[in-house]
């Protein structure tokens, strides 16, 4: 199938004055990082190249124009994230014989794929975000992953929801704060496992709208995002996300792996990760613009983007063509596929020649407004700020 956009050639002109006039206020021109374009890894060869920016084996990064107009992000231009290696492909050999064991519920058990399909099924749009999506934009050198604004994308999940698994588990056992998943990794005996292992606590209010995936846009899940079978958690950050998901906890504490106590936790710069700071549990409203990222001609001009609301809907959405001196409402497009979705908008305006900051700004339900700075912290988690995610932008 014949890409509508050359996004490979424009990769090769990112040296280029053409692409030197797309660069954010923080001054990161991200083509740069696909000019050192590595091929895709074999777990992930399904993908799109032209889409993706390989940061890594285990990173992989969507461009920022390549996440289209249709609300639903395709899946072969998806994000992918692992912290360990992913599992080898036969871990989907038997799919239907998958078993999560769960506790911290009235009647524990183990049950398999099969016994929780016939439990019930849900589909739920969902924005699936990395914690350290735009850190990249943080000037201290944030230590990770550089992800701009492609560690996003918002996807269908279908699966039966948790609340049904725990019903039929005669409920959550008495004194139960959190729900802790882990995930399917097989890790070295050499380790202490709790250094490694990728096991997850949200609060136990997450029920409402957790569920155990085992379909993705419609298709069964991949290994690189979680098949057999995923927790997905609509609403909180990506690493919530358990794939390979293999124990299912009510617990009354927080788990003390790595990942919980000290990881994804934000504190100050310099700081080092402790229990007592914020979690990355519930996303906040954020927005940006997705097209156009480079120079134009002058004339009519449609300024693309998404906004959600993370944990809450999405309102609205303005775009400012002067860096925020000014904004204007943006019309969202294409369906609202409800709350943990995003909005996928669009603005046409005529533009005469010149230098334009382009940026947008959303809103949630309840008010909350996107903010200009961001928050600075250690690992670079949470950013939403709009002023970093602006495009500056020539007319010609
Ligand atoms: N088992 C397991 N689950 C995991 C991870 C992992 O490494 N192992 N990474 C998490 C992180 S940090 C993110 S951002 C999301 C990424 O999901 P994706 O690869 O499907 O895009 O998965 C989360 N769930
Ligand atoms: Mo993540």
């Amino acid at each position: 199938m014949p890409e509508p956009i050359d996004l490979r050639r424009r990769h090769l002109l990112a040296g280029t004055a053409t692409a030197i006039a797309a660069v954010s206020l923080s001054g990161l021109p991200w083509r740069v990082q696909a000019q050192e374009a590595m091929p895709l890894p074999d777990y992930v060869k399904w993908k799109t190249p032209e889409a993706l920016i390989v940061h890594s084996a285990n990173t992989l990064e969507t461009h920022r124009d390549a996440i289209g107009t249709s609300v639903i992000t395709a899946s072969n231009r998806l994000f992918v994230r692992n912290n360990l290696p992913a599992p080898d492909a036969s871990i989907l050999a038997d799919r239907e014989g998958w078993t999560v064991a769960f506790q911290g519920v009235k009647q524990p058990r183990s049950l398999t794929l099969a016994e929780l399909r016939s439990l019930g099924v849900t589909t739920v749009a969902s924005v699936l975000q990395c914690s350290g999506n735009g850190r990249a934009f943080f000037p201290h050198g944030a230590s990770g992953t550089p992800w701009t604004v492609g560690a996003a994308g918002c996807v269908f999940w279908s699966g039966v929801p948790l609340k049904t698994v725990v019903e039929a588990l005669g409920g959550v056992a008495e004194g139960q704060s959190f729900i802790t998943a882990t995930g399917g990794e097989t890790l070295p005996a050499s380790l202490d496992p709790k250094t490694l292992i990728v096991e997850r606590s949200v609060p136990l209010r997450a029920l409402d709208q957790a569920l155990l995936a085992w379909e993705m846009n419609g298709e069964p899940l991949s290994v690189a995002h979680g098949g057999p079978l995923r927790l997905v958690i609509p609403g909180y950050f990506g690493v919530n996300n358990i794939k390979y998901v293999k124990q299912l906890a009510f617990t009354a504490e927080q788990t003390d792996a790595n990942i919980q106590k000290s990881g994804y936790r934000i504190r100050p710069v310099g700081e080092k990760g402790a229990p007592d700071q914020p979690s990355m549990w519930e996303m906040s409203v954020k927005s940006w613009i997705s097209q156009p990222l480079e120079q134009m001609k002058a004339g009519r001009v449609l300024i693309q983007g998404v906004a959600f609301g993370g944990a809450k809907a999405v309102k609205s959405v303005e775009v400012s063509l002067d860096g925020g001196q000014s904004w204007r409402p943006a019309p969202f497009v294409g369906p609202d596929l409800g709350p943990y979705a995003w909005r996928p908008f669009v603005l046409a305006v005529e533009l005469k020649p010149g230098n334009y900051s382009l940026a947008s700004r959303a809103t949630d339900v309840d008010g909350n407004v996107q903010p200009r700075e961001r928050v600075d912290n250690e690992r670079g988690y949470g950013h939403t700020g709009w002023e970093d995610h602006a495009m500056k932008v020539a007319v010609v």
